[in-house]
Protein backbone atom coordinates (compact mmCIF):
# COMPACT_ATOMS: atom_id res chain seq x y z
CA UNK A 1 0.00 0.00 0.00
CA UNK A 2 1.12 3.62 -0.99
CA UNK A 3 2.28 5.38 2.37
CA UNK A 4 -0.26 8.51 2.69
CA UNK A 5 2.46 11.09 2.48
CA UNK A 6 2.82 9.59 -1.05
CA UNK A 7 -0.14 9.11 -2.10
CA UNK A 8 -2.76 6.86 -0.69
CA UNK A 9 -5.61 9.52 -2.29
CA UNK A 10 -8.00 6.66 -2.04
CA UNK A 11 -7.12 5.56 1.61
CA UNK A 12 -7.01 1.72 0.87
CA UNK A 13 -5.35 1.73 3.88
CA UNK A 14 -8.64 2.28 5.86
CA UNK A 15 -10.15 -1.09 3.66
CA UNK A 16 -8.30 -3.21 5.67
CA UNK A 17 -8.49 -4.55 8.57
CA UNK A 18 -5.87 -3.74 11.59
CA UNK A 19 -4.24 -7.86 11.29
CA UNK A 20 -4.22 -7.14 7.43
CA UNK A 21 -1.94 -4.03 7.94
CA UNK A 22 -0.02 -5.88 10.76
CA UNK A 23 0.65 -8.85 8.30
CA UNK A 24 1.85 -5.68 5.46
CA UNK A 25 4.09 -4.11 7.80
CA UNK A 26 5.83 -6.94 9.75
CA UNK A 27 6.62 -8.01 5.74
CA UNK A 28 7.31 -4.77 4.37
CA UNK A 29 10.54 -4.08 7.47
CA UNK A 30 11.46 -8.16 6.42
CA UNK A 31 12.01 -6.60 3.20
CA UNK A 32 13.59 -3.29 3.84
CA UNK A 33 15.69 -4.74 6.74
CA UNK A 34 16.89 -8.08 4.78
CA UNK A 35 16.20 -7.95 0.80
CA UNK A 36 16.96 -4.44 0.21
CA UNK A 37 20.46 -4.10 1.33
CA UNK A 38 21.55 -7.15 -0.88
CA UNK A 39 19.22 -7.98 -3.52
CA UNK A 40 20.45 -5.08 -5.89
CA UNK A 41 24.34 -7.19 -5.77
CA UNK A 42 22.03 -10.19 -5.70
CA UNK A 43 20.88 -9.58 -8.99
CA UNK A 44 24.12 -8.15 -10.78
CA UNK A 45 25.72 -11.51 -9.37
CA UNK A 46 22.73 -13.56 -10.98
CA UNK A 47 22.34 -15.34 -7.81
CA UNK A 48 19.08 -16.33 -5.75
CA UNK A 49 19.53 -15.39 -1.77
CA UNK A 50 18.75 -18.74 -0.13
CA UNK A 51 19.92 -17.28 2.87
CA UNK A 52 16.64 -15.53 3.22
CA UNK A 53 14.75 -18.96 2.45
CA UNK A 54 14.57 -19.65 6.87
CA UNK A 55 13.62 -16.38 8.06
CA UNK A 56 10.95 -16.57 5.39
CA UNK A 57 9.54 -19.76 6.38
CA UNK A 58 10.14 -19.02 10.15
CA UNK A 59 7.64 -16.16 9.21
CA UNK A 60 5.65 -17.71 7.82
CA UNK A 61 5.37 -16.62 3.78
CA UNK A 62 5.86 -19.37 2.72
CA UNK A 63 1.94 -21.71 1.76
CA UNK A 64 0.70 -18.82 4.29
CA UNK A 65 -2.92 -19.13 3.03
CA UNK A 66 -2.98 -23.24 3.75
CA UNK A 67 -4.20 -24.46 6.74
CA UNK A 68 -2.60 -24.25 10.22
CA UNK A 69 -3.09 -27.75 10.67
CA UNK A 70 -0.24 -28.86 8.24
CA UNK A 71 2.10 -26.38 9.77
CA UNK A 72 1.03 -23.14 7.69
CA UNK A 73 0.13 -19.57 8.65
CA UNK A 74 -3.30 -20.09 8.15
CA UNK A 75 -3.82 -16.46 6.65
CA UNK A 76 -6.58 -15.34 4.94
CA UNK A 77 -5.90 -14.30 0.69
CA UNK A 78 -6.08 -10.80 0.94
CA UNK A 79 -3.25 -11.38 3.14
CA UNK A 80 -1.41 -13.56 1.21
CA UNK A 81 -2.05 -10.99 -1.35
CA UNK A 82 -0.14 -8.29 0.73
CA UNK A 83 2.95 -10.80 1.53
CA UNK A 84 3.29 -11.33 -2.21
CA UNK A 85 2.99 -7.14 -3.17
CA UNK A 86 5.23 -6.44 -0.16
CA UNK A 87 7.93 -9.30 -1.25
CA UNK A 88 8.00 -8.33 -4.70
CA UNK A 89 8.19 -4.68 -3.65
CA UNK A 90 11.78 -6.68 -3.18
CA UNK A 91 12.01 -8.26 -6.16
CA UNK A 92 10.12 -10.36 -8.27
CA UNK A 93 12.75 -13.44 -7.85
CA UNK A 94 11.49 -13.29 -4.30
CA UNK A 95 8.11 -13.15 -4.78
CA UNK A 96 8.76 -15.55 -7.33
CA UNK A 97 10.27 -18.79 -4.90
CA UNK A 98 7.53 -17.99 -2.41
CA UNK A 99 4.92 -17.82 -5.15
CA UNK A 100 6.23 -21.00 -6.53
CA UNK A 101 6.44 -22.67 -2.96
CA UNK A 102 3.27 -21.77 -1.92
CA UNK A 103 0.46 -21.81 -4.89
CA UNK A 104 2.21 -24.16 -6.98
CA UNK A 105 4.04 -26.79 -5.26
CA UNK A 106 2.12 -26.82 -1.35
CA UNK A 107 -1.13 -26.28 -3.04
CA UNK A 108 -1.47 -28.82 -5.17
CA UNK A 109 0.38 -31.42 -2.58
CA UNK A 110 -2.76 -29.93 -0.52
CA UNK A 111 -5.53 -30.19 -2.90
CA UNK A 112 -4.47 -33.27 -5.07
CA UNK A 113 -2.32 -35.08 -2.25
CA UNK A 114 -3.05 -38.35 -0.38
CA UNK A 115 -3.27 -37.37 3.84
CA UNK A 116 0.32 -39.25 4.24
CA UNK A 117 1.57 -36.90 1.20
CA UNK A 118 0.13 -33.58 3.27
CA UNK A 119 1.14 -35.05 6.88
CA UNK A 120 5.12 -35.73 5.18
CA UNK A 121 5.63 -32.27 2.84
CA UNK A 122 3.45 -29.65 4.18
CA UNK A 123 4.78 -28.46 7.46
CA UNK A 124 8.31 -28.93 6.30
CA UNK A 125 7.55 -26.71 3.09
CA UNK A 126 5.87 -24.19 5.34
CA UNK A 127 9.55 -23.73 7.36
CA UNK A 128 11.02 -23.86 4.13
CA UNK A 129 12.98 -26.99 5.26
CA UNK A 130 12.16 -28.45 1.71
CA UNK A 131 12.30 -26.64 -1.94
CA UNK A 132 9.73 -27.25 -4.51
CA UNK A 133 9.69 -26.56 -7.87
CA UNK A 134 6.53 -26.90 -10.91
CA UNK A 135 7.07 -28.32 -13.78
CA UNK A 136 4.62 -27.76 -16.32
CA UNK A 137 6.23 -25.82 -19.30
CA UNK A 138 8.30 -27.88 -22.02
CA UNK A 139 10.66 -26.92 -24.58
CA UNK A 140 8.14 -27.36 -27.56
CA UNK A 141 5.16 -26.16 -25.15
CA UNK A 142 4.45 -23.45 -23.42
CA UNK A 143 0.84 -21.60 -23.70
CA UNK A 144 -0.13 -24.35 -24.75
CA UNK A 145 0.69 -27.27 -21.68
CA UNK A 146 -2.31 -29.68 -23.34
CA UNK A 147 0.51 -30.52 -26.04
CA UNK A 148 3.34 -31.77 -23.23
CA UNK A 149 5.41 -34.64 -24.45
CA UNK A 150 6.50 -35.80 -20.77
CA UNK A 151 5.62 -39.17 -19.71
CA UNK A 152 4.85 -41.19 -16.61
CA UNK A 153 4.16 -45.11 -17.51
CA UNK A 154 2.59 -47.25 -15.14
CA UNK A 155 4.14 -50.48 -14.37
CA UNK A 156 2.99 -53.91 -13.56
CA UNK A 157 3.93 -53.38 -10.29
CA UNK A 158 2.38 -49.86 -9.75
CA UNK A 159 5.38 -47.86 -9.94
CA UNK A 160 6.52 -45.02 -12.89
CA UNK A 161 8.94 -44.36 -14.84
CA UNK A 162 8.70 -40.89 -15.84
CA UNK A 163 10.48 -39.74 -19.43
CA UNK A 164 10.77 -36.18 -20.52
CA UNK A 165 12.18 -32.33 -20.31
CA UNK A 166 10.66 -29.63 -18.66
CA UNK A 167 11.60 -25.87 -19.22
CA UNK A 168 12.26 -22.60 -17.53
CA UNK A 169 11.53 -23.99 -14.08
CA UNK A 170 11.97 -21.72 -11.21
CA UNK A 171 13.95 -23.13 -8.15
CA UNK A 172 14.66 -25.92 -10.31
CA UNK A 173 18.43 -26.42 -9.50
CA UNK A 174 17.45 -25.32 -5.91
CA UNK A 175 14.75 -27.71 -4.87
CA UNK A 176 14.57 -31.25 -3.35
CA UNK A 177 11.16 -32.20 -4.66
CA UNK A 178 10.01 -31.47 -7.97
CA UNK A 179 5.90 -31.26 -8.37
CA UNK A 180 5.77 -32.68 -12.79
CA UNK A 181 2.78 -32.49 -14.64
CA UNK A 182 3.37 -35.80 -16.89
CA UNK A 183 1.09 -37.44 -19.52
CA UNK A 184 -0.08 -41.10 -18.46
CA UNK A 185 -1.38 -42.28 -21.79
CA UNK A 186 0.47 -41.89 -25.61
CA UNK A 187 -2.66 -40.93 -27.50
CA UNK A 188 -3.59 -38.07 -26.05
CA UNK A 189 -3.63 -34.68 -27.57
CA UNK A 190 -6.12 -33.09 -25.10
CA UNK A 191 -4.23 -33.36 -21.59
CA UNK A 192 -7.04 -35.62 -20.05
CA UNK A 193 -5.08 -38.17 -19.05
CA UNK A 194 -2.39 -35.41 -17.59
CA UNK A 195 -1.03 -36.17 -13.63
CA UNK A 196 0.65 -35.06 -11.05
CA UNK A 197 4.24 -36.78 -9.51
CA UNK A 198 6.00 -35.88 -6.57
CA UNK A 199 9.60 -36.73 -7.35
CA UNK A 200 12.53 -36.03 -5.43
CA UNK A 201 15.03 -34.26 -7.64
CA UNK A 202 17.95 -36.55 -6.15
CA UNK A 203 16.44 -39.42 -8.00
CA UNK A 204 18.29 -41.48 -10.55
CA UNK A 205 18.04 -39.55 -14.02
CA UNK A 206 16.77 -36.40 -13.00
CA UNK A 207 18.94 -33.67 -14.02
CA UNK A 208 18.41 -30.12 -13.26
CA UNK A 209 20.75 -27.23 -15.47
CA UNK A 210 20.62 -23.84 -14.65
CA UNK A 211 19.62 -21.45 -17.50
CA UNK A 212 22.13 -19.52 -18.59
CA UNK A 213 22.53 -15.66 -20.03
CA UNK A 214 18.79 -14.53 -18.59
CA UNK A 215 18.67 -10.68 -18.47
CA UNK A 216 15.50 -10.72 -16.52
CA UNK A 217 14.78 -12.22 -12.92
CA UNK A 218 18.74 -12.43 -12.21
CA UNK A 219 17.74 -13.30 -8.47
CA UNK A 220 15.88 -15.80 -9.36
CA UNK A 221 17.05 -19.99 -10.16
CA UNK A 222 15.64 -20.51 -13.29
CA UNK A 223 16.34 -24.52 -14.73
CA UNK A 224 15.60 -26.68 -17.39
CA UNK A 225 14.79 -30.44 -15.87
CA UNK A 226 15.62 -33.34 -17.72
CA UNK A 227 13.78 -37.02 -16.79
CA UNK A 228 15.83 -40.08 -18.48
CA UNK A 229 14.13 -43.12 -17.09
CA UNK A 230 13.15 -41.85 -13.39
CA UNK A 231 11.78 -44.55 -11.79
CA UNK A 232 9.30 -43.55 -9.07
CA UNK A 233 6.86 -45.42 -6.55
CA UNK A 234 3.49 -45.77 -6.66
CA UNK A 235 2.63 -43.24 -4.42
CA UNK A 236 4.22 -40.38 -5.84
CA UNK A 237 1.60 -39.46 -7.75
CA UNK A 238 -0.99 -37.01 -6.33
CA UNK A 239 -4.24 -39.23 -6.37
CA UNK A 240 -6.71 -36.43 -6.98
CA UNK A 241 -4.89 -34.68 -9.94
CA UNK A 242 -6.70 -35.60 -13.03
CA UNK A 243 -6.88 -33.94 -16.29
CA UNK A 244 -4.68 -30.37 -17.44
CA UNK A 245 -7.25 -29.13 -15.04
CA UNK A 246 -5.22 -29.80 -12.01
CA UNK A 247 -1.88 -27.66 -13.22
CA UNK A 248 -4.59 -24.56 -14.65
CA UNK A 249 -6.05 -24.75 -10.79
CA UNK A 250 -2.74 -24.14 -9.36
CA UNK A 251 -1.63 -21.81 -11.68
CA UNK A 252 -4.56 -20.03 -10.59
CA UNK A 253 -3.76 -19.40 -6.94
CA UNK A 254 -0.48 -18.28 -8.33
CA UNK A 255 -2.10 -15.41 -10.45
CA UNK A 256 -3.96 -14.32 -7.85
CA UNK A 257 -0.44 -13.67 -5.72
CA UNK A 258 1.48 -12.27 -8.59
CA UNK A 259 -1.32 -9.45 -9.24
CA UNK A 260 -0.60 -8.14 -6.03
CA UNK A 261 3.00 -8.83 -6.39
CA UNK A 262 3.56 -6.61 -9.73
CA UNK A 263 1.87 -3.90 -7.26
CA UNK A 264 4.87 -4.46 -4.94
CA UNK A 265 7.22 -3.47 -8.16
CA UNK A 266 5.50 -0.72 -8.99
CA UNK A 267 5.39 0.67 -5.79
CA UNK A 268 8.91 0.13 -5.58
CA UNK A 269 9.31 2.36 -8.91
CA UNK A 270 6.94 4.89 -8.15
CA UNK A 271 8.16 5.57 -4.81
CA UNK A 272 11.84 5.56 -6.24
CA UNK A 273 10.74 8.00 -8.87
CA UNK A 274 8.96 10.16 -6.09
CA UNK A 275 11.67 10.90 -3.95
CA UNK A 276 13.94 11.16 -6.98
CA UNK A 277 12.05 13.86 -8.37
CA UNK A 278 11.91 16.01 -5.19
CA UNK A 279 16.07 15.52 -4.71
CA UNK A 280 17.44 16.27 -8.78
CA UNK A 281 17.64 19.44 -9.76
CA UNK A 282 18.01 20.90 -13.11
CA UNK A 283 17.22 24.18 -14.59
CA UNK A 284 17.45 25.47 -11.18
CA UNK A 285 14.44 23.35 -9.66
CA UNK A 286 13.78 19.83 -8.44
CA UNK A 287 12.44 17.85 -11.85
CA UNK A 288 9.55 17.31 -10.02
CA UNK A 289 8.78 20.84 -10.69
CA UNK A 290 8.19 19.79 -14.22
CA UNK A 291 5.06 19.46 -15.74
CA UNK A 292 6.60 16.46 -17.67
CA UNK A 293 7.44 14.87 -14.34
CA UNK A 294 4.24 15.23 -12.49
CA UNK A 295 2.42 13.42 -15.53
CA UNK A 296 4.39 10.57 -15.08
CA UNK A 297 3.89 10.04 -11.43
CA UNK A 298 0.07 11.21 -11.29
CA UNK A 299 -0.30 7.87 -14.14
CA UNK A 300 1.75 5.46 -12.07
CA UNK A 301 -0.31 6.69 -9.11
CA UNK A 302 -3.33 6.43 -10.72
CA UNK A 303 -2.39 2.95 -12.36
CA UNK A 304 -1.21 1.39 -8.28
CA UNK A 305 -4.71 2.98 -6.63
CA UNK A 306 -6.76 1.05 -9.70
CA UNK A 307 -4.58 -1.74 -9.53
CA UNK A 308 -4.73 -2.43 -5.67
CA UNK A 309 -8.80 -1.79 -6.06
CA UNK A 310 -9.30 -4.50 -8.05
CA UNK A 311 -6.98 -7.50 -6.27
CA UNK A 312 -8.30 -6.51 -2.83
CA UNK A 313 -11.76 -6.40 -4.45
CA UNK A 314 -10.35 -9.63 -5.81
CA UNK A 315 -9.19 -11.17 -2.55
CA UNK A 316 -12.32 -10.16 -0.92
CA UNK A 317 -13.75 -12.52 -3.72
CA UNK A 318 -11.06 -14.97 -3.18
CA UNK A 319 -11.82 -15.43 0.64
CA UNK A 320 -15.90 -15.34 0.08
CA UNK A 321 -14.78 -18.31 -2.44
CA UNK A 322 -16.84 -16.49 -5.38
CA UNK A 323 -14.00 -15.73 -7.06
CA UNK A 324 -13.66 -17.09 -11.11
CA UNK A 325 -10.08 -17.67 -12.50
CA UNK A 326 -11.04 -15.19 -15.63
CA UNK A 327 -11.14 -12.71 -12.80
CA UNK A 328 -7.73 -13.82 -11.64
CA UNK A 329 -6.75 -13.44 -15.71
CA UNK A 330 -7.86 -9.81 -15.48
CA UNK A 331 -5.92 -8.88 -12.32
CA UNK A 332 -2.51 -10.58 -13.52
CA UNK A 333 -3.18 -9.25 -17.06
CA UNK A 334 -4.32 -5.55 -15.85
CA UNK A 335 -1.49 -5.30 -13.05
CA UNK A 336 1.78 -6.83 -14.50
CA UNK A 337 1.29 -4.83 -17.60
CA UNK A 338 0.74 -1.22 -15.36
CA UNK A 339 3.56 -2.30 -13.53
CA UNK A 340 5.44 -3.01 -16.32
CA UNK A 341 4.95 0.92 -17.90
CA UNK A 342 5.42 2.43 -14.48
CA UNK A 343 8.90 0.67 -14.17
CA UNK A 344 9.98 1.97 -17.06
CA UNK A 345 8.78 5.30 -16.79
CA UNK A 346 10.42 5.13 -13.16
CA UNK A 347 13.83 4.77 -15.01
CA UNK A 348 13.18 7.44 -17.67
CA UNK A 349 12.89 9.53 -14.84
CA UNK A 350 15.68 8.66 -13.05
CA UNK A 351 18.01 9.86 -15.90
CA UNK A 352 21.41 7.82 -16.12
CA UNK A 353 21.18 7.12 -12.84
CA UNK A 354 18.43 4.69 -13.61
CA UNK A 355 20.42 2.54 -15.26
CA UNK A 356 22.56 1.44 -12.61
CA UNK A 357 21.88 -1.38 -9.54
CA UNK A 358 21.99 1.00 -7.01
CA UNK A 359 18.45 1.97 -8.04
CA UNK A 360 15.70 -0.50 -8.01
CA UNK A 361 13.57 0.31 -11.24
CA UNK A 362 15.62 -0.83 -14.53
CA UNK A 363 16.00 -4.23 -12.42
CA UNK A 364 12.39 -3.83 -11.52
CA UNK A 365 11.88 -3.44 -15.42
CA UNK A 366 13.67 -6.34 -16.61
CA UNK A 367 12.03 -8.62 -14.16
CA UNK A 368 8.84 -7.56 -14.89
CA UNK A 369 9.24 -8.76 -18.70
CA UNK A 370 9.21 -12.39 -16.97
CA UNK A 371 6.42 -11.80 -15.12
CA UNK A 372 4.41 -10.70 -18.18
CA UNK A 373 5.62 -13.98 -20.10
CA UNK A 374 4.81 -16.25 -17.31
CA UNK A 375 1.87 -17.78 -15.54
CA UNK A 376 0.30 -17.43 -19.58
CA UNK A 377 1.55 -14.39 -20.85
CA UNK A 378 0.08 -11.00 -21.49
CA UNK A 379 -1.90 -12.59 -24.89
CA UNK A 380 -2.81 -15.44 -23.12
CA UNK A 381 -5.15 -13.61 -20.55
CA UNK A 382 -6.22 -11.60 -23.65
CA UNK A 383 -7.46 -14.64 -25.28
CA UNK A 384 -9.02 -15.84 -21.83
CA UNK A 385 -10.84 -12.62 -21.34
CA UNK A 386 -11.86 -12.42 -24.55
CA UNK A 387 -13.27 -15.87 -24.78
CA UNK A 388 -15.04 -15.09 -21.77
CA UNK A 389 -16.88 -12.09 -23.26
CA UNK A 390 -17.34 -13.31 -26.62
CA UNK A 391 -17.78 -17.05 -25.95
CA UNK A 392 -15.26 -18.23 -28.77
CA UNK A 393 -12.04 -19.38 -28.12
CA UNK A 394 -9.48 -17.90 -30.32
CA UNK A 395 -6.74 -19.66 -28.92
CA UNK A 396 -5.81 -22.05 -32.15
CA UNK A 397 -7.54 -25.26 -33.18
P1 LIG B 1 -9.15 -25.73 -21.43
O1 LIG B 1 -9.96 -26.71 -22.22
O2 LIG B 1 -9.51 -24.28 -21.49
O3 LIG B 1 -9.14 -26.15 -19.89
C1 LIG B 1 -8.95 -27.48 -19.47
C2 LIG B 1 -9.73 -27.65 -18.17
O4 LIG B 1 -9.19 -26.77 -17.18
C3 LIG B 1 -10.19 -25.81 -16.75
N1 LIG B 1 -9.49 -24.53 -16.60
C4 LIG B 1 -9.13 -24.01 -15.41
N2 LIG B 1 -9.33 -24.42 -14.15
C5 LIG B 1 -8.83 -23.67 -13.15
N3 LIG B 1 -8.12 -22.53 -13.37
C6 LIG B 1 -7.90 -22.09 -14.63
N4 LIG B 1 -7.18 -20.98 -14.82
C7 LIG B 1 -8.39 -22.84 -15.71
N5 LIG B 1 -8.34 -22.70 -17.07
C8 LIG B 1 -9.01 -23.75 -17.58
C9 LIG B 1 -11.23 -25.81 -17.83
O5 LIG B 1 -12.48 -25.43 -17.32
C10 LIG B 1 -11.20 -27.26 -18.28
O6 LIG B 1 -11.89 -28.02 -17.32
P2 LIG B 1 -12.68 -29.38 -17.73
O7 LIG B 1 -13.41 -29.74 -16.50
O8 LIG B 1 -13.56 -28.98 -18.88
O9 LIG B 1 -11.62 -30.37 -18.11
O10 LIG B 1 -7.62 -25.98 -21.81
P3 LIG B 1 -6.75 -25.52 -23.06
O11 LIG B 1 -5.81 -26.63 -23.37
O12 LIG B 1 -7.64 -25.01 -24.14
O13 LIG B 1 -5.86 -24.34 -22.47
C11 LIG B 1 -6.36 -23.12 -22.10
C12 LIG B 1 -5.22 -22.13 -21.80
C13 LIG B 1 -4.48 -21.72 -23.06
C14 LIG B 1 -5.89 -20.91 -21.20
C15 LIG B 1 -4.21 -22.74 -20.80
O14 LIG B 1 -3.50 -23.77 -21.39
C16 LIG B 1 -3.23 -21.74 -20.25
O15 LIG B 1 -3.55 -21.06 -19.25
N6 LIG B 1 -2.02 -21.62 -20.85
C17 LIG B 1 -0.95 -20.81 -20.28
C18 LIG B 1 0.11 -21.71 -19.69
C19 LIG B 1 0.69 -21.16 -18.44
O16 LIG B 1 0.18 -20.24 -17.82
N7 LIG B 1 1.79 -21.75 -18.00
C20 LIG B 1 2.38 -21.35 -16.75
C21 LIG B 1 3.46 -22.32 -16.35
S1 LIG B 1 3.94 -22.17 -14.65
C22 LIG B 1 4.76 -20.72 -14.54
O17 LIG B 1 4.85 -19.95 -15.44
C23 LIG B 1 5.34 -20.46 -13.24
S2 LIG B 1 6.20 -18.98 -13.12
C24 LIG B 1 6.25 -18.95 -11.45
C25 LIG B 1 7.01 -17.90 -10.81
O18 LIG B 1 8.27 -17.89 -10.89
O19 LIG B 1 6.34 -17.09 -10.09
P1 LIG C 1 5.21 -19.36 -26.33
O1 LIG C 1 4.03 -20.11 -25.83
O2 LIG C 1 6.06 -19.98 -27.40
O3 LIG C 1 4.74 -17.92 -26.80
C1 LIG C 1 5.53 -17.10 -27.67
C2 LIG C 1 4.66 -15.89 -28.08
O4 LIG C 1 3.50 -16.35 -28.77
C3 LIG C 1 4.16 -15.11 -26.86
O5 LIG C 1 4.14 -13.74 -27.19
C4 LIG C 1 2.73 -15.62 -26.68
O6 LIG C 1 1.87 -14.68 -26.05
C5 LIG C 1 2.33 -15.84 -28.14
N1 LIG C 1 1.25 -16.83 -28.28
C6 LIG C 1 1.25 -18.14 -27.90
N2 LIG C 1 0.05 -18.70 -28.20
C7 LIG C 1 -0.70 -17.72 -28.77
C8 LIG C 1 -2.03 -17.66 -29.29
N3 LIG C 1 -2.85 -18.72 -29.25
N4 LIG C 1 -2.47 -16.48 -29.82
C9 LIG C 1 -1.67 -15.39 -29.84
N5 LIG C 1 -0.41 -15.38 -29.36
C10 LIG C 1 0.06 -16.53 -28.84
N6 LIG C 1 6.98 -22.69 -16.29
C11 LIG C 1 6.77 -23.68 -15.38
O7 LIG C 1 6.15 -24.68 -15.69
N7 LIG C 1 7.27 -23.57 -14.13
C12 LIG C 1 7.98 -22.50 -13.71
O8 LIG C 1 8.40 -22.44 -12.55
C13 LIG C 1 8.23 -21.44 -14.65
N8 LIG C 1 9.01 -20.39 -14.29
C14 LIG C 1 9.37 -19.47 -15.25
C15 LIG C 1 10.31 -18.49 -14.94
C16 LIG C 1 10.73 -17.60 -15.92
C17 LIG C 1 11.77 -16.58 -15.60
C18 LIG C 1 10.17 -17.65 -17.21
C19 LIG C 1 10.60 -16.68 -18.27
C20 LIG C 1 9.24 -18.61 -17.52
C21 LIG C 1 8.84 -19.55 -16.55
N9 LIG C 1 7.95 -20.59 -16.86
C22 LIG C 1 7.71 -21.59 -15.95
C23 LIG C 1 7.49 -20.76 -18.23
C24 LIG C 1 6.38 -19.79 -18.64
O9 LIG C 1 5.17 -20.13 -18.06
C25 LIG C 1 6.32 -19.79 -20.17
O10 LIG C 1 7.47 -19.11 -20.63
C26 LIG C 1 5.05 -19.16 -20.69
O11 LIG C 1 3.92 -19.93 -20.37
C27 LIG C 1 5.10 -18.93 -22.22
O12 LIG C 1 5.53 -20.06 -22.88
P2 LIG C 1 6.72 -19.95 -23.98
O13 LIG C 1 7.87 -19.26 -23.34
O14 LIG C 1 6.94 -21.29 -24.54
O15 LIG C 1 6.16 -18.97 -25.09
Amino acid sequence: QLKPREGDLFNIDAALTEEERAVRDSVRAFVDEKVLPIIGQCYVDGRFPKELIAEMGANGYLGANLPEEYGCAGLSNVMYGLINQELERGDSGIRSFASVQGSLVMYPIYAFGSEEQKKHYLPKMAKGEIIGCFGLTEPDYGSNPAGMITRAKEQKDGSWILNGAKMWITNGSTAQVAIVWAKTEDNDDSGKSIRGFIVPTSTKGFKANGQKGKLSLRASDTSELVFDNVHLPADAILPKSGGLKSPLMCLTQARYGISWGALGAAIACYEEALAYSKERVMFGRPIGGFQIQQVRLADMLTEIVKGQLVSLHLGRMKDAGTFTPQQVSFAKRNNVNIATDIAREARRLLGGNGIVAEYASMRHMANLESVYTYEGTHDIHSLILGQAVTGMNAFGG
